[in-house]
């Protein structure tokens, strides 16, 4: 049986870049669908508190953000590879497209003709609820103004019509990397903008690309129910190996909680079991989901020692 399973909903961006990841490398795996706005007492259950979207999970492993996942499938499926010898730039440029690149494409796209067309025909209560959910959710950040959005949006999708333009397959040479992933989920959210994703008109090799990153699907989803991936962590036998090395800060046994340092800061509190360059990990127990360890990426997550 697979046991591999991707929390997601169809709309997320980041759940996208999840997905291509998941049809780039080929994989089978197993589809919960999680809702996009609280309460998420399932998601919770496994996470701990961490509410973004998307997240992963092997038995009791569960893996927050998809720059985890990306290192997740690369164990499993080591290709092809989203991290190509000849490009190691490509996981800071990734970075900067799931930062800088998404928080333009958002208020460009949530502007009033494209909420009109990505919530036509939704009832004004559930815009209600939405914009009631992403209030807190974002509260802290300077958001761009849609003017603001398009200007930077412009001279944003002018610089990766430069680099494809040499005819360049992928963003940094004949095959894709995790940068190209990156990028691929921003520009499907303008796409699905409607009449706003006319501001991608103008960019041809953008254009190749792109139907080049939607060739690669989504690998092959099952549906799973979220009550039966929190029995799966519940009967799983045990967990990922993983140790805090030394020098890093932290002691393997201590009280920590891990929170991301930009947006959705909800903290998840545990006792540290994994730490290293590019992971966290901790323990914690849930009433249904058992004993799971939670794994975060180091880059974007604040450790912080308890009293315990
Ligand atoms: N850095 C995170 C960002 C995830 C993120 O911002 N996801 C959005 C959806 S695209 C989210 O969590 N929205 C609120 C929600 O789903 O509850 C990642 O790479 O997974």
């Amino acid at each position: 049986m697979n046991d591999l399973i991707l929390h997601h909903y169809d709309g997320s961006p980041f759940a996208e870049k999840a997905r291509l990841m998941l049809g780039f490398k080929g994989l089978a795996w197993r589809s919960v669908k999680v809702p996009s706005i609280l309460p998420k007492p399932d998601v919770v259950a496994l996470t701990g508190g961490y509410r973004r979207t998307p997240f992963a999970q092997v038995g009791a492993d569960v893996y927050c953000d998809t720059a985890l996942i990306a290192r997740l499938l690369e164990q499993r499926a080591p290709a092809p590879t989203l991290f190509p010898a000849e490009a190691p730039l490509a996981p800071l440029f990734a970075q900067w497209a799931d930062a800088t690149l998404f928080w333009t494409v958002i208020p460009y796209t949530m502007q009033p003709a494209g909420m009109a067309h990505r919530f036509a025909g939704a009832p004004p209560e559930m815009l209600k609820a939405f914009a009631a959910d992403r209030a807190p959710f974002t509260a802290g950040m300077t958001r761009q103004t849609v003017a603001d959005a398009t200007a930077n949006l412009r001279s944003q999708l002018a610089a990766l019509e430069g680099q494809l333009a040499g005819g360049r397959a992928f963003l940094f040479g004949d095959r894709p990397s995790i940068a190209d992933f990156a990028v691929a989920h921003c520009l499907w959210f303008v796409h699905s903008g409607g009449p706003v994703a006319t501001i991608l008109a103008p960019y041809a090799a953008i254009d190749a690309w792109f139907a080049r990153m939607q060739a690669f699907g989504h690998g092959r989803p099952e549906p799973l129910d979220s009550a039966d991936a929190l029995a799966i962590a519940a009967s799983a036998g045990g967990h990922a190996p993983c140790a805090v090395a030394a020098g890093l800060g932290f002691e393997a046994g201590q009280a920590v909680t891990v929170t991301p340092t930009d947006y959705g800061r909800d903290p998840v509190a545990g006792t540290l079991v994994g730490l290293g360059g590019d992971e966290v990990v901790i323990r914690r127990h849930d009433p249904r989901a058992g004993t799971v360890h939670v794994h975060f990426p180091r880059a974007g997550f604040q450790i912080k020692q308890e009293q315990s």
